[in-house]
């Protein structure tokens, strides 16, 4: 049995944990837990306090956020090569860190209809909507992957975010956003991953 656990929900940011397990092609299991009561329980509280999914838990470590689980991942297993290099460090972490701040703020807020006032654009993170798209854009397409010429755990983070808001609308279909998908949309991985979280059975793991 994994000492690799997924928490998670197939309509969740779970899925892109899924993925990045995939990627390291390292044994796991997956609990499907249900929103709502599910994730309120004490037992699932003590691991995530925000009663939320994804949560990944690896023999005694615990770890939430869905980008400092793939960080970890990508460390927790080198072999699979998704870690940053040195040379690639500045790009990664820049890019994990602006897919988990800025974006998710700015898709979130118009997703539900909030628009920062122009004059209190500096207040905001993410700026204004146009602001982090711009900034996305420019990240996605000056090298094929986030953090340079080769694929990294960066990139299922991003990427994530990329095809999750084509697909539903909350990202406009920019040239620059659709081409870096379509380098990443087909990856055995995140088809693997897709069909078991879109299959009966999203509580499977790999080996475990
Ligand atoms: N910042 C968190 C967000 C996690 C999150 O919001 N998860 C949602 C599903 S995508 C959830 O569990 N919602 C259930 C709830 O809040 O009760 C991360 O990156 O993991």
């Amino acid at each position: 049995m994994s000492d690799l656990v997924l928490y998670t929900n197939p309509h969740s940011r779970g899925r892109t944990i899924r993925w990045m397990l995939e990627e390291t092609g390292a044994a796991y299991s997956a609990r499907v837990l249900d929103f709502g009561p599910p994730m309120r329980t004490a037992e699932y509280l003590a691991l995530n306090p925000m009663g939320k999914v994804p949560t990944l838990v690896h023999g005694a470590t615990v770890v939430t956020e869905v980008g400092a689980i793939c960080a970890y991942l990508a460390e927790a297993f080198p072999a699979a090569g998704l870690a940053p290099r040195a040379e690639e460090r500045g790009a990664y972490f820049r890019a994990m860190f602006f897919a988990a701040g800025p974006v998710e703020q700015a898709v979130t807020m118009k997703a539900m209809g909030f628009e920062v006032p122009h004059d209190k654009e500096g207040m905001a993170g993410f700026g204004s909507f146009e602001r982090m798209l711009a900034g996305l854009e420019a990240l996605v397409s000056k090298t094929p992957y986030v953090a340079g010429s080769r694929f990294t755990a960066a990139d299922v983070v991003v990427g994530a975010q990329v095809g999750w808001g084509l697909l539903f609308g909350t990202l406009p279909r920019r040239p620059a956003l659709a081409d870096y998908w379509a380098r990443l949309e087909g990856r055995p991985a995140r088809v693997r991953a897709a069909a078991l979280d879109d299959g009966p059975k999203a509580d499977a793991g790999k080996g475990a």
